[in-house]
């Protein structure tokens, strides 16, 4: 397993120096977000330079796509269809092993036609219609789509594992898998390890922070099930910190990748 972090939570005042700070602590991947990258694409160039000159890769790309899945206006869910697409070939070029898919975020948007459908039930349909779509680049890329479910207070739509596996089993490619979050499995999940094991095959990434949100170990979540069920699984992929970060940071990121790899190490 290779523990890195998101750029945007790295100290250093510019690309280059945030890197050189990830590796210096230890870190093996960097999380980019995506919106930056289609509004300039000579990004791409600066930080597929600053990846090569560190040696740190990166890791994959958190959302950034205008609007949702699961918005009802036509024109707005064909504008995140282009945009997640987009983002797949840019993942190719840097290397990411995936783009981040959240459908959407808090209530339904769409009408309920309850007796009809309710919204939920049109929302499962809507989102399985678009799919085919996007895995079809996912495929050609060879960049995943990594379906992310949150916590009841950010979206009523993905909250567990196992209902983004439902999505992975139905449309069963390579490239249309899950990953999964420490924060809001801490929330949802019944049982961590249970929920790791059961998803298995299917979660090719994870983010991780605490249940305060802040850094692994400065909570109170257990890390050590849910990284003895990554390791039953077999995971080899990236563990990326999202979450806050108290000062002084340096210091307070290697105790945190101590603690984890300490935790690693024994289980
Ligand atoms: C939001 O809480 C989150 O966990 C992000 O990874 C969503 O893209
Ligand atoms: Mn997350």
């Amino acid at each position: 397993m290779k523990i890195g972090i998101q750029d945007a939570l790295l100290p250093g005042k510019n690309l280059r120096e945030k890197f050189e700070i990830a590796k210096s602590i230890g870190f093996k991947g960097i999380e980019v977000w995506g919106r930056p990258f289609l509004e300039d694409e000579e990004i791409i160039k600066e930080y597929k330079k600053v990846s090569k000159d560190t040696g740190i890769n990166i890791s994959s790309i958190c959302a950034g796509y205008r609007n949702f899945l699961l918005e009802p206006e036509p024109e707005n869910r064909r504008k995140s269809r282009e945009d997640i697409k987009r983002l797949l070939e840019i993942g190719k070029e840097l290397g990411a092993i995936g783009l981040i898919l959240v459908p959407i975020f808090g209530p339904p948007k769409i009408t309920d036609l309850t007796p009809y459908k309710n919204a939920y039930e049109l929302e499962k349909e809507l989102l399985l219609s678009q799919l085919p779509e996007i895995v079809e680049k996912a495929e050609e890329t060879e960049c995943c789509i990594l379906l992310e479910p949150l916590n009841r207070y950010e979206t009523h739509f993905l909250n567990r594992l196992e209902q983004a596996v439902e999505y992975c089993e139905k449309i069963n490619s390579k490239y249309l898998k899950i990953m999964a979050d420490f924060f809001h499995m801490n929330i949802e999940e019944a049982n961590i390890y249970e929920s790791i094991k059961k998803a298995n095959k299917w979660i090719s990434h994870i983010h991780l922070a605490d249940s305060n949100r802040i850094l692994p170990g400065m909570g109170h979540t257990d890390f050590k099930s849910g990284f003895k069920a990554l390791k039953e699984i077999g995971y080899q992929n990236y563990m990326i910190l999202e979450c806050g970060i108290p000062e002084p940071k340096v210091e307070n990121l290697k105790k945190s990748l101590n603690f984890m790899e300490d935790i690693l190490e024994k289980i």
